[in-house]
């Protein structure tokens, strides 16, 4: 035995990564989504704008994707319209605030026709993170703008935080929840809540989608080359894992990379968040045709 010839690597250790990817996306349809969503606007005329409300775990990179899209979108990395700093401080009381993506520059600038808001929550304990019931309230459109949540109560009606009357556009159009691929095991506590979250969705028809961020941390063939992504068996596990526990099928999370560190736009982090914000248009604008098809039958 001491004198024989060692293994080959790929013999001892099965290689990390398949050979072909199991989803294909590429910096070839970077141009191709990207007038996709330069050119969206709601079919539905009583809608300005999609909706779009993330949440999940303190950390788990909303923020960071609101301002990778406006990244991507911009091609220049944007001054971040929210800190993430404030955000690691779990006692941070949660503002709900709409974030815009700007479109043009100077004079000339306007805005996107979708929005974001983003919550925080979904942590263990009762006096952390946003009340699912709020949660709830705030998919229908009844949570104000500026309202500062309050995890151990959630808004009533006699508060002046809450909408009586949401407009189509107030309301939630499209749910993703964001969850980073380098966390450990997702709490059962936390579990239970999603869960009733995604209930509450599917009673209002709204679609839902995940997100699944870090992939640079979580995978280091994905770290050195983000083409990797769907090559990884590791982020394949991941959201299999994912798409079990919280019920979401596959086509529909997404895992993107994103823009921490960077000083410059990147192609190839650009086509993953692309790809994600592609489908989230495609979800959210089949929601806002139904609605249509609904307020013309009532
Ligand atoms: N390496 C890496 N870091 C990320 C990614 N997404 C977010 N981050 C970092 O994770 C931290 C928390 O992100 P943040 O967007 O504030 O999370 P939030 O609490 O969900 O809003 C920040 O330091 C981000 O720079 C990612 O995809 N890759
Ligand atoms: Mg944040």
């Amino acid at each position: 035995m001491g004198n024989s010839a060692p293994a080959p690597p790929s013999e001892t250790k099965p290689s990390p990564t398949l050979d072909e990817p199991w989803r294909k996306v590429s910096r070839q349809d970077n141009e191709r989504d990207l007038k996709y969503v330069q050119d969206y606007k709601p079919e539905n005329n009583s809608i300005r704008h999609l909706r779009i409300l993330l949440h999940g775990p303190v950390g788990a990179g909303k923020s960071s994707f609101i301002n990778s899209v406006s990244s991507t979108l911009q091609g220049r990395i944007a001054i971040p319209a929210v800190t993430s700093a404030i955000t690691a401080d779990k006692s941070f009381t949660t503002k709900y605030q709409t974030h815009k993506i700007k479109k043009g520059r100077g004079s000339s600038a306007v805005c996107y026709p979708l929005v974001f808001n983003d919550i925080m929550g979904l942590e263990g304990g009762t006096n952390a993170g946003v009340h699912p019931d709020d949660i709830k309230l705030a998919m229908r459109g009844h949570v104000r703008e500026g309202h500062k949540f309050n995890p151990v109560a959630p808004l009533s009606e006699e508060d002046p935080g809450y909408n009586r009357t949401p407009s189509a556009d107030d309301k939630v159009h499209v749910l993703v929840c964001i969850h980073s691929a380098n966390a450990s095991e997702i709490k059962d506590s936390v579990l239970k809540k999603m869960s009733s979250i995604r209930q509450a969705a599917s009673d209002l028809g709204i679609p839902q989608m995940a997100i699944i961020t870090k992939i640079d941390e979580a995978c280091p063939e994905t770290g050195k080359d983000l083409k990797n992504v769907y090559k990884s068996k590791h982020l394949k596990k991941k959201m299999k894992e994912f798409s079990s526990a919280l019920g979401i099928p596959m086509n529909c999370i997404f895992p993107v990379k994103n823009y921490s560190e960077e000083i410059e736009t990147h192609e190839d982090v650009d086509t993953l968040i692309l790809s994600a914000l592609r489908n989230m248009i495609n979800f959210g604008d089949d929601f806002i045709e139904n609605l249509q098809v609904w307020n013309q039958e009532l």
